[in-house]
């Protein structure tokens, strides 16, 4: 009998933990600063809604849990640095991040670059080191896929554009373009590598990138509410950054009740996309719940 959807995801994220803390440097190995702030940006803290991503992917294909650990730390270490990185005075300029001081206010702005640096080189390191498919040309294509997804055509991309637009109005399309790249493109890079450890076939890897890319742009309108909504303390970050920043979002292009009506309407697309996968894809599904009903 499976068990309920909060319990899985507890024991996933404690597990995960422990495969981060085996992944990073040991703290006490030189350079001994980098590595304490490397454990620092990614341990204790963070939902971990990508790598839950991944395993739900990962089980519908029958996936070597052992092989998405790999790939969902390794999107996980990407997506430590990109909060590493946006939080610098030179990005959002941000204080706090999961809770805590953000990186560069507990250590430096230098050290927090070469953390976001680091962070990412791990990230490659592990997916050519472990073995995550035994076709190696797959391997390769994984490989691929998140530098395309992490790159300028895709997060780097998004937060290139994001930077540029603000204090200027956007329209929805723009919006969803930046989004799509930003926040969606590596969340749906999480779907697909937990996917591609399995035995997914290419007519259901197509739909898992449909689900990947509509529960990517949802996870963002929503996070455009809560930016609104939520608290501070709540969110582990500053609440109300995007107005007093001046950035189009949602909810200054629709409106609070508009953003949710989008958020729905994503979901439930997302939800559609996994009809055909039955029960083997209910994780996914809880996933994309969670996603649209979270308050943090
Ligand atoms: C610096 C190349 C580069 C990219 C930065 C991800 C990103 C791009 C910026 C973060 C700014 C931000 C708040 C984006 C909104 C969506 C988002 C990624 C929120 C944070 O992700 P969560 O909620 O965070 O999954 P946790 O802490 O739970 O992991």
């Amino acid at each position: 009998m499976q068990v309920d959807f909060q319990s899985w995801v507890a024991a996933q994220q404690v597990r995960f933990e422990d495969v981060l803390c085996g992944l990073l440097p040991r703290a006490e190995a030189a350079p001994q600063r980098l590595h304490e702030a490397m454990r620092y940006a990614v341990l204790d803290g963070g939902k971990r809604v990508r790598p839950l991503l991944a395993f739900a992917a990962g089980e519908l294909g029958g996936a070597d849990v052992a092989r998405v650990n790999v790939v969902a730390a390794a999107v996980e270490l990407i997506h430590a640095y990109s909060l590493v990185h946006d939080d610098m005075p030179c990005m959002d300029d941000d204080v706090l991040r999961r809770g805590k001081p953000t990186c560069h206010v507990q250590y430096d702005d230098a050290t927090a670059l070469l953390v976001g640096d680091s962070l990412q080189a791990l990230a490659f390191q592990l997916l050519a080191e472990h073995r995550l498919n035994d076709d190696a040309q797959r391997q390769l294509d994984m490989i691929k896929l998140l530098a395309v997804a992490c790159g300028s055509r895709g997060m780097a991309g998004g937060q290139a554009i994001d930077l540029a637009s603000v204090g200027k109005p956007l329209t929805l399309p723009e919006l969803e373009f930046m989004h799509i790249h930003k926040t969606g493109a590596l969340i749906r890079a999480a779907v697909l590598l937990g996917a591609h450890c399995g035995s997914a076939s290419p007519a259901q890897l197509d739909k898992l990138d449909r689900f990947g890319k509509l529960i990517g742009l949802a996870f963002q309108v929503v996070d455009d509410v809560l930016d609104c909504e939520a608290d501070t303390a709540t969110l582990g970050k500053t609440a109300g950054k995007d107005a007093d920043n001046d950035k189009p979002t949602y909810v200054s292009l629709l409106g609070i009740q508009g953003a949710r009506d989008m958020a729905q309407r994503l979901h439930r697309e997302a939800l559609e996309t996994l009809a055909e996968f039955g029960a083997s894809a209910q994780r996914l599904r809880e996933l994309a719940d969670f996603i649209i009903l979270r308050k943090f």
